[in-house]
């Protein structure tokens, strides 16, 4: 990957201690700020794109944004989009898109990510990789040194058939990284949850790094029973950061 060409710090936010989502709020609305009428635009999913779909919301309420097209990245987003009156498409119609804005689960410093904790990886790759530009919101307790050594989950959604054949096909493609698959199941009853496009979700627990990104997207993405991995490896082109010291802009 291309190594991170230019960062910038902006003074540090009010003093008061800030909670987790005052800072994504400050991140989306930065984000928020490129913009621009006429754009057909990413509508990201989750609780830090949710601060800048409002947002935009707002501001074609208010006026000061006109011809706003939203392409969103789940069906979640899309009930938000609507209730907020913003027009929507799809990639069918808008096979370019001129911005997308969404969250991540961990942003390494290539500005590669983890994403689709929240479930919605399929549609957040199709549409953030038809985009000109895609900034990523997160506070500062995503960033990582290395994807998935974080002891969190790497998710993957495969197809239902077979899920257990598939996933035990995960875990011995990463044996030497100590991983451990787990199909994603509803808390409350342990029925697998279903993502919007009726997969199935494996997660994948790392005990040691996985090494090269691109080689283990390839092998991951070779299984038959899988649709696709929630590694997004040089897709983004902006990543702000909001924490305790200010917001960073990292951009590609
Ligand atoms: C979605 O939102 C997912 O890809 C990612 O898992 C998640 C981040 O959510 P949050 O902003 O709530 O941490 O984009």
């Amino acid at each position: 990957s291309i190594m991170v060409s230019s960062s910038s710090v902006s003074p540090p936010l009010p003093s008061a201690i800030l909670t987790q989502d005052e800072l994504k709020k400050i991140a989306a609305y930065k984000a928020v700020e490129f913009v621009e009428s006429g754009m057909v635009l990413g509508l990201g999913t989750g609780s830090t794109a949710k601060f800048a779909v409002d947002r935009i919301g707002e501001l074609l309420r208010q006026g000061k944004l006109k011809n706003i097209v939203g392409i969103p990245t789940s069906k979640k987003t899309q009930n938000q989009a609507i209730s907020l009156g913003i027009p929507l498409s799809d990639l069918d119609s808008h096979p370019v898109l001129d911005l997308a804005i969404d969250g991540a689960d961990e942003v390494d410093p290539y500005l590669n990510l983890v994403k689709g904790r929240g479930g919605s990886l399929l549609r957040e790759k199709m549409v953030e990789g038809a985009c000109r530009k895609f900034v990523v919101i997160v506070d500062e307790t995503k960033l990582v040194k290395h994807l998935g050594g974080s002891g969190l989950a790497m998710p993957v959604e495969i197809i239902p058939f077979c899920w257990k054949f598939t996933a035990n096909r995960l875990q011995r493609l990463f044996e030497d990284s100590g991983c451990v698959a787990k199909l994603r199941t509803c808390f409350e009853n342990g029925d697998p949850i279903l993502t919007d496009n009726s997969n199935y979700v494996v997660d994948l627990y790392f005990k040691k790094d996985i090494g090269d990104l691109k080689a283990a997207s390839d092998a991951i993405l070779r299984l038959a029973g899988v649709v696709e991995h929630g590694m997004f490896i040089d897709m983004a082109t902006t990543v702000i950061v909001a924490g305790e010291m200010g917001i960073t802009v990292k951009n590609k």
